[in-house]
């Protein structure tokens, strides 16, 4: 494979994220579509810890603005109002948050912004806990997983919150699923994001060794696993109402996915079960929809 030009790269070395994180990658893949004329918009979250605020070095080639942990969609309304009052409407700017800052205490800005239909893209990075703090439960941890807030005698027992019904049914111009194992998918959406005017939510699975408990190579088996097994669909919703299949995953058994991961190592018996047949229900009701095509 032909070596990168290293002026498409924004983020390199030197940052403190933990062997086997997703996170970097996913921001450099997004950075690299998005060129330089881009505007980060970064939370508290690792992201914001570990990569963009790690004085004194400053990993990231593009500029960055740090904002609290609620108000990633607020801030990125703010600066892309700045820009276009300045004429600057070409650059572009990107939220990026966790699945913290994004399902759970950022969920009003995030709205409100989408609400609006403000131009910007907003990158959820969902590693399914609070992890920069010690990896506490959030509403996206899954049912049956273990953190340290849902101890072994006390696993999660909700359902994780569909984050990406709640902003469809914002009617935003673009949302779009994203994983680290289908790089030119991954790609392709950014670029649609970027040339799509208004509001956009890109949704990427963010699998964390530390958090997850499994072995720092298997990052991208996991990411794919979490494809083929239905959990994490690949998809695409414009304007709210017409959906697209990206990927027919061949519907691989939930435990392969499950098994590499110490978070799901207290499931008691039946817990298997019960979460295959919860993954099977939403992947219906997404082929109801992707079936359905837009109403007119
Ligand atoms: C208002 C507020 N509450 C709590 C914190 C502490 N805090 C910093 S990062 C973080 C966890 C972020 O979780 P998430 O958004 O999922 O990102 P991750 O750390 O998992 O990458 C928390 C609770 C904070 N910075 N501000
Ligand atoms: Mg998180």
């Amino acid at each position: 494979m032909e070596a990168k030009d290293l002026r498409d790269e924004y983020l390199f070395s030197g940052h403190g994220a933990c062997p086997g994180c997703a996170m970097p990658l996913i921001g450099r893949q997004a950075f690299s579509v998005l060129g330089q004329d881009t505007i980060v918009i970064i939370t508290a979250s690792c992201f914001g810890t570990i990569i963009s605020t790690f004085y004194p070095i400053a990993p990231i080639r593009l500029a960055a603005y740090s904002t609290p942990f609620a108000s990633a969609g607020a801030a990125a309304s703010g600066v892309r109002a700045a820009l276009d009052i300045a004429g600057k409407k070409a650059t572009a700017i990107l939220a990026i948050a966790g699945d913290g800052g994004t399902f759970d205490i950022g969920l009003q800005a995030l709205s409100a912004a989408a609400e609006r239909n403000d131009d910007f893209i907003y990158l959820c990075y969902d590693n399914e806990a609070y992890m920069n703090t010690g990896i506490q439960r959030s509403s996206a941890t899954p049912w049956g997983s273990w953190t340290t807030t849902t101890p072994s005698t006390n696993l999660k027992d909700q359902p994780k919150k569909d984050i990406v019904q709640i902003m469809v049914a914002h009617r935003v111009p673009y949302v779009a699923t994203v994983s680290l194992a289908y790089p030119e998918d991954f790609a392709r959406k950014i670029k649609k994001a970027k040339e799509t005017p208004g509001f956009k939510f890109i949704y990427a699975l963010s699998p964390c060794p530390v958090g997850w408990r499994f072995s720092s190579e298997l990052t991208v088996r996991l990411s794919r696993l979490a494809v083929q097994t239905r959990i994490f669909p690949l998809y695409e919703v414009e304007n709210g109402e017409r959906y697209i299949l990206n990927e027919m995953p061949e519907r691989v058994r939930v435990d392969e996915y499950l098994k590499h991961q110490g978070r799901y190592s207290y499931l008691r018996e039946g817990d298997r079960e019960r979460i295959q047949e919860s993954v099977d229900r939403d992947w219906k009701r997404l082929m109801r929809e992707v079936n359905k095509g837009p109403s007119i």
